[in-house]
């Protein structure tokens, strides 16, 4: 058993900075644009001997109507209930902000436990924000610099509390049907590993009903959906069952003729996308059946009609588009 950190603060604060940083990987799309993350997604995260669940989310704004950002609270406020504890995140370099203000007089009545964290203290410019952070009433603040890796040692500290005691956690013993006493060239061929899941790609141009279609599949408002286009940024990862078979169903970002891009966060999760279509097992082309095929859907298809193979494929492509005699080659995708 781990436990589940999520991380939560205004817009631009450093969020997604801090999930890469303990995920390990560049995961989640960062920019210095406010609003970049629109759903929570999460990661498992393995640092300095602790083992847990990470979470990042879209930016808290005050807005409870049915705008964007109203709905993208409430889908935070979806992965805080789900979490053992917040990271309540500040930028101690902008210091202290009404909505940090607002924010913190909500988490402290909520019922997860929160922890401060104040972000980018790796030069003096934030040693008034972070004395200003006390006055936030969540305790002392964990200094860090999520882009240059300051301050771990004492987050991991600060969230040794909330991690299952030892012995709560079961190792997953895996059969990988091995035979030792066999000769290496006479082991029988190893079966379908059933337990592993499909990645399935749900990919399309913007608004033909890509998370629609993950939402309906899952039956819960998993990622936000809405007549904007373009609504999906990062590409959101979520597992499903299905006939007893294991899926990982992935949504990814709408993908416009590349002419059209010029905004650095959508080319920044168009790549995404592509990124994702290269790791799938099998690519879902979405398309509006309203609307005429377009060229855009086609080069969306031979994308995922370019990829390489990967162990485990069943099908190469699924949805159509792709021209036929464009068989798996560089892995090379185009939109
Ligand atoms: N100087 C400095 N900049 C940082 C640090 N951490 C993040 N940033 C920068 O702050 C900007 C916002 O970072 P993000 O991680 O995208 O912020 P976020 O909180 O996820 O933002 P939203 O998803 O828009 O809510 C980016 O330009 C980052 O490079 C830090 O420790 N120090
Ligand atoms: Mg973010």
């Amino acid at each position: 058993m781990s436990f589940t950190v999520v991380l939560v603060g205004r817009p631009n604060v450093g969020k997604s900075t801090l999930f890469n940083r303990l995920a390990g990987k560049k995961l989640a799309l960062v920019d210095d644009t406010p609003g970049v993350t629109r759903d929570w997604r999460s990661a498992p995260a393995h640092v300095g001997g602790l083992s847990f669940t990470v979470v990042d989310t879209a930016g808290l704004e005050d807005v409870t109507d049915d705008s964007l950002e109203a709905r993208m609270r409430r889908q935070t406020e979806q992965a805080l209930a789900r979490a053992d504890v917040a990271l309540f995140i500040i930028d101690a370099r902008a210091g202290i902000t009404p909505l940090d203000r607002h924010f913190a007089n909500l988490l402290r009545r909520g019922k997860t436990p929160v922890l401060l964290v104040a972000n980018k203290t790796e030069g003096k410019a934030s040693q008034p924000g972070l004395f200003e952070s006390y006055e936030l009433g969540l305790g002392d603040p964990i200094p860090l610099s999520a882009e240059h890796g300051e301050g771990m040692a004492d987050l991991v500290e600060a969230l040794l509390p909330y991690a299952p005691a030892e012995g709560d956690g079961e190792v997953e013993e895996k059969d990988d049907g091995y035979d030792p006493s066999i000769p290496i060239g006479d082991q029988p061929e190893p079966e379908e590993d059933r337990s592993k899941p499909i990645q399935i790609a749900i990919v399309g141009r913007p608004n033909v009903g890509k998370s629609t279609l993950l939402n309906s599949l899952l039956g819960e408002e998993r990622v936000l959906t809405g007549p904007e286009a373009g609504m999906t940024r990062d590409a959101i990862a979520v597992d499903w069952e299905w006939r007893d078979r294991r899926f990982k169903l992935v949504d990814t970002a709408g993908m416009r003729r590349r002419a059209r891009v010029d905004e650095k966060v959508e080319k920044l999760a168009v790549a995404d996308s592509l990124r994702v279509i290269r790791m799938a097992n099998v690519v879902v082309l979405v398309v509006d059946a309203a609307a005429i095929l377009d060229q855009q859907d086609l080069t969306i298809g031979r994308a995922g009609d370019l990829r390489g193979p990967r162990p485990g494929d069943r099908r190469q492509q699924v949805g159509h588009g792709g021209r036929p005699g464009h068989g798996p080659a560089s892995g090379r995708g185009q939109a």
